[in-house]
């Protein structure tokens, strides 16, 4: 391939041109990442305050994460599973005693993960719950967002994730989020098998439960024999100030699902955590995937992990969202363009004071651009705010002011 890009306008044409429209991304056309940077072809300097939706953790292009990639790919990439191989069982191991369980099943993408962590909690209903054949039941909540197949969107209350994209899967109960009241009496259906939740809600706009939610609803779980499938996809990997995101409640999910920055962003991979009683309901040939469990992505998972342990990205995340929210806090008394901000660690959203139908949002992450800050608008008038956790407080401090500033000088067009 010898055909190269060197304008913006370029990249932007073909990807029109040639790419399925399934996508509306602001126009800036980066070419090179290295930690909380970004760069554009035309080589402007952006801080990433989007993280590749919170897989880039560890920051862009992490040296020791391409070192594992690079060493490993030189070896062995794909055997399929077919075969063992030399890697797969180190990365597992890793896992379980990271999180604390006896069984992992990798996967690929998000998604994956969630589908299958969908059928373990099925299986499991059948064999050891004693559901009647294919009567088992998944209480999903209000704006959640699992990924994008099928059977996912079943479950989805987002009109664009589903609008013509029919039939849908059965065996899924909604409820709403962050009430106990609601989920106490959905649980009571002796054909639960699990309640499929995510601790914070990413893309309902980093929406943080009450205090004691996620306690109770795992409390109800046991009470009522119902697997707490936790979708740490976004939130997991010291993303909210803790390893995991129900860190903060004390909370033991029966199947954690994790993706995005298990990898720092270098290779889609998931993984699904269980301890024996739930994950050996899948016998031989029940699941799988031809790339889950690869060698490269073993040895890439591992060395992505250990650098949030030796970098304490944890405890940056935690320390740091407090600074940051303290200054958003500030400028909220200086503006009535933002009416709220929330969130745990660096994992934030701002909320704007106009209508989600409104381009204030958009146009405001327009600005932060200009002025070398990349984020993108949720809903319409939510911004999330979510660097790379290797950010440190003095870079913080510069974006904040760039935030500020855009804000403060901010006109609205429409
Ligand atoms: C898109 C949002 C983020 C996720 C949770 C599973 C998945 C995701 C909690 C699926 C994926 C992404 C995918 C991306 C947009 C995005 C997103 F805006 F939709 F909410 F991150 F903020 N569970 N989230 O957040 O993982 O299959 O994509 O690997 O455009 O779909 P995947």
């Amino acid at each position: 391939m010898t055909e190269t890009i060197s304008t913006s306008r370029e990249a932007i044409l073909l990807e029109d041109k040639y790419g399925a429209h399934n996508y509306h991304p602001l126009p800036v056309v980066l070419t090179k990442g290295e930690g909380v940077f970004l760069w554009d072809v035309e080589g402007k300097r952006y801080y990433d305050f989007l993280s590749a939706y919170s897989a880039v953790n560890q920051g862009h292009c992490h040296p020791r994460i391409i070192n594992a990639l690079i060493e490993q790919a030189k070896e062995l990439t794909l055997t399929s599973r077919a075969f063992y191989n030399d890697k797969l069982g180190l990365a597992e191991k890793y896992v379980c005693e990271t999180f604390g369980y006896q069984k992992a099943l990798f996967m690929n993408s998000g998604a994956e993960a969630n589908e299958t962590a969908i059928k373990l909690a099925r299986k499991w209903g059948y064999t050891k719950k004693g559901i009647p054949d294919n009567e088992a039941v998944i209480v999903a909540v209000k704006k959640n967002f699992h990924g994008r197949t099928t059977t996912i969107i079943s479950a989805s209350t987002d009109p664009s994730a589903r609008k013509g994209f029919g039939p849908f899967m059965p065996g899924f109960e909604i409820v709403d989020y962050d009430n106990v009241a609601a989920l106490e009496k959905a649980l009571d259906n002796p054909n639960v098998c699990g309640l499929w939740i995510e601790p914070i809600q990413g893309e309902a706009g980093v929406y943080v439960p009450a205090e004691g939610y996620l306690r109770t609803a795992a409390q109800l779980c046991k009470k009522h024999n119902v697997l707490l499938m936790m979708d740490e996809i976004q939130t997991g990997i010291a993303r909210t100030g803790k390893m995991l995101a129900s860190d903060h409640e004390g909370v033991r999910p029966d199947l954690l699902i994790l993706g995005k920055a298990l990898s720092g962003g270098v290779l889609p991979i998931s993984v699904v955590l269980a301890d024996d009683e739930i994950m050996l309901v899948i016998k031989p040939g029940e699941h799988g995937s031809t790339f889950g469990g690869n060698p490269l992505a073993a040895a890439v998972c591992m060395e992505a992990l250990q650098v949030v342990k030796d970098e304490k990205l944890a405890e940056n995340s935690q320390r740091l969202g407090v600074i940051f929210r303290e200054r958003m806090q500030a400028l909220m008394k200086k503006t009535s363009l933002i009416t709220l901000v929330r969130g745990k660690g660096l994992l934030n959203a701002i909320v704007i004071n106009d209508s989600p139908e409104s381009e204030t949002a958009y146009n405001l992450c327009v600005e932060f651009s200009k002025n070398g800050l990349l984020a993108k608008p949720t809903h319409g008038n939510i911004i999330r705010l979510a660097p790379p956790l290797v950010i440190n407080e003095e870079q913080l401090h510069e974006c904040c002011d760039v935030i500020e500033k855009c804000i403060l000088e901010f006109k609205k067009t429409s």
